[in-house]
């Protein structure tokens, strides 16, 4: 059996992973793939219940998504907010027309006592979505900034309304020793047939961590004979998308692709078995390895649906060559 049709579990956080979540899911078959999002960056706004991550994965995988900026959703109109700003309403956050109609229904929903999970799973069904998108958890997990000035502010204050601007010491997530995974992100984790376990190359510190950090997943993501690998979202010393290389220079590592390495390594001992590189930073592979971590070096900068579905098969082999040896 392949890795192609063995099953994979994929964390992600938002724009960067869900291009190789979308490519992901243009190489295996539905019931092959799940994907876990963060959900520590959402956020009642407005009274409603707003989950970017969760979104901009969706929103991807329906091909609806903006291709521009990433989030939200393409060919957008912008009349509520604009309606919004002449009520002197709060439009530090750009919520689009069509982007709200999705905030609404599940506002409603869990209005209704259903959880997040199912919510999710109703709203990527109307939009036909196949491959299953699940939340890291049903319980409310806020993603906390801790600003070199003292300040804490909730993720999308930090993120959109200070544009990433304040620099920081640390970060936390608010309810993560009280959440438990949503039960479809236990099941994947447990599954005989699970392939691999890839960390898309989202923010490692604010995207994929707190996912890993809820109850007892990095345990379960050990013992499982499945390879953990990790798609660098730093290339040639940038992040692609997000301030991942802008926090890593405020909390001292190195801004490398080696760097998140290292910091996958301190933090969670025994959990990466592979991490993928840009051929831009091929010349880490040998101080990645002496970390005990196999490096694969291919082009990881996905800017067409050729390059998502490449990363994604270039992902799948490896993992496939790791389970052999
Ligand atoms: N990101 C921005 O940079 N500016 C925005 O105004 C913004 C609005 C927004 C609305 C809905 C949604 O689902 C996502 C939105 N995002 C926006 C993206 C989001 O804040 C971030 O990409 C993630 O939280 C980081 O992964």
């Amino acid at each position: 059996m392949t890795a192609a049709t063995k099953s994979c579990l994929a964390i992600t956080g938002g724009v960067g992973g869900a291009k190789l979540a979308l490519g992901l899911s243009r190489q295996l078959q539905p019931e092959k793939l799940t994907i876990v999002a963060n959900t520590g960056d959402d956020f009642e706004h407005l009274g409603l219940d707003i989950c970017p991550d969760l979104d901009t994965v969706m929103y991807t995988l329906a091909n609806l998504s903006d291709k521009d900026s990433g989030w939200g959703q393409a060919d957008e109109t912008w009349q509520f907010l604009a309606a919004l700003g002449q009520l002197g309403g709060d439009t530090w956050f750009s919520l689009g027309d069509k982007d709200l109609a999705t905030h609404v229904v599940r506002t409603r929903e869990r209005a209704k006592g259903k959880s997040l999970s199912v919510v999710t799973r109703e709203l990527c069904s109307a939009l036909n979505i196949e491959h299953s998108l699940v939340p890291m958890s049903d319980d409310p997990v806020a993603t906390l900034i801790h600003c070199q000035s003292g300040e804490v502010l909730a993720f999308q204050h930090y993120f959109v309304r200070d544009q990433c601007q304040p620099a920081i010491n640390g970060y936390s997530f608010s309810g993560i020793g009280s959440a438990s995974r949503c039960s479809e992100f236990t099941r994947a984790l447990q599954d005989p047939e699970l392939g691999s376990i890839i960390l898309c190359p989202s923010n490692p510190f604010v995207s994929v961590a707190p996912v890993l950090d809820i109850d007892d997943t990095v345990d379960m993501m050990v013992q499982q004979s499945a390879p953990v690998i990790a798609v660098s979202p730093i290339v040639a010393g940038v992040a692609l998308k997000g301030p991942a290389a802008k926090m890593m220079a405020e909390l001292k590592m190195p801004s490398t692709a080696l760097g998140v390495a290292e910091y996958y390594v301190d933090r969670y001992p025994g959990l990466l078995d592979a991490i993928v590189l840009d051929i831009a930073d091929a010349k880490q592979a040998t101080a990645v390895e002496a970390l005990g971590v196999q490096a694969l070096v291919v082009k990881t900068v996905m800017t067409s649906l050729q390059d998502r579905e490449q990363l994604a098969a270039d992902v799948l082999k490896f993992a496939e060559r790791l389970s052999l040896v």
